[in-house]
């Protein structure tokens, strides 16, 4: 089987789904966080991204989110991004489901991207609670601060390592895929879940499911069809001009 069949699942689908990762936004310039690249200073994102962490050092964690932002502001979506957008103006039923905080897909032109792990754009309050859209680049100082009270600190509108997933996205996400007859996965490890989750999910409810990345991974073995290389190539390619 090839991208041949791929193109026709994707012609013949009525209801798509699609679960992005950082591979995404790599051809973009944004780093991935695990394999060449994911490592900042010395940390793992595991180690950053937790409420744990931002309780020890939330200068530390903001500083990571600071490099990470200052990179992102200076990235453009690319042609995976921008083939998304396309394939979605021609599938009655399309969700586009993104682990990526980089705002890449809205740039691109996504209407609805369902961010499971939210927007390293946004920022709320760990007192008030008030979330707002700062593009601040970098924020400073750090760790910023609400106008609520002067030691009301602000952290990034991220969900965290042991922290809940957003539950009206993860609700209107796994529908998404409960009902899709086709799911592509790009760019991701597979391996953080409840996120991953969805994938199986979507096989579970019989869907076709296409994995694209530069890599192996877990769900590799599992996936129906494997588009092995450059999600920025393999989306455009997949568009099939006689759709
Ligand atoms: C929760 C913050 C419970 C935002 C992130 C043991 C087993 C299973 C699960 C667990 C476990 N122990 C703990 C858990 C749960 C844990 C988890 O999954 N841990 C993992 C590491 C084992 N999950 C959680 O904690 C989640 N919450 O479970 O809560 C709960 C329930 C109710 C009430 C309270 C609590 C929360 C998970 C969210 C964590 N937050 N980030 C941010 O700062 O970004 S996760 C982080 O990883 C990012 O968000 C990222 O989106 C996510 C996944 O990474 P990927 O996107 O896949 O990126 P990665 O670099 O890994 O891979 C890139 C891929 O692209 C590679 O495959 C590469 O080959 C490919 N690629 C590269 N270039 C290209 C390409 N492909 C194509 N083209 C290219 N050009
Ligand atoms: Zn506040």
């Amino acid at each position: 089987m090839s991208i041949v069949q791929a193109r026709r699942w994707l012609r013949e689908a009525e209801s798509v789904a699609v679960i992005t990762g950082a591979g995404i936004s790599a051809e973009s310039g944004v780093p991935v966080f695990r394999g060449p690249g994911g490592i900042w200073r010395k940390y793992r994102a595991e180690e950053l991204a937790s409420p744990q962490a931002f309780a020890q050092d939330p200068k530390l964690v903001w500083e990571w989110y600071n490099w990470r932002r200052e990179i992102i502001a200076a990235t453009e979506p690319n042609a995976g991004h921008r083939a998304l957008v396309e394939i979605e103006r021609t599938v009655d039923d399309f969700s586009l489901i993104t682990q990526n905080v980089d705002g890449l897909h809205d740039l691109a032109g996504s209407r609805h991207p369902l961010k499971l792990h939210g927007d390293i754009w946004e920022t709320v309050c760990m007192l008030c609670g008030e979330r707002r859209i700062n593009r601040d680049v970098p924020l400073t100082p750090l760790p910023p601060h609400c106008t609520c009270h002067p030691k009301a600190v602000l952290r990034p509108a991220v969900v965290w390592f042991g922290e809940a997933l957003p539950f009206v996205i993860w609700e209107e996400a796994e529908a998404a895929v409960k009902r899709a007859e086709l799911v592509l996965v790009v760019g991701t490890s597979a391996v953080v879940y409840p996120a991953s989750g969805l994938i199986t999910i979507g096989m579970r409810n019989g869907a076709h499911t296409v994995e694209i990345n530069a890599h192996r991974t877990p769900i590799s073995d599992t996936v129906d069809l494997c588009l092995s290389g450059n999600a920025a190539e393999i989306l455009p390619d997949l568009i099939d001009a006689g759709r």
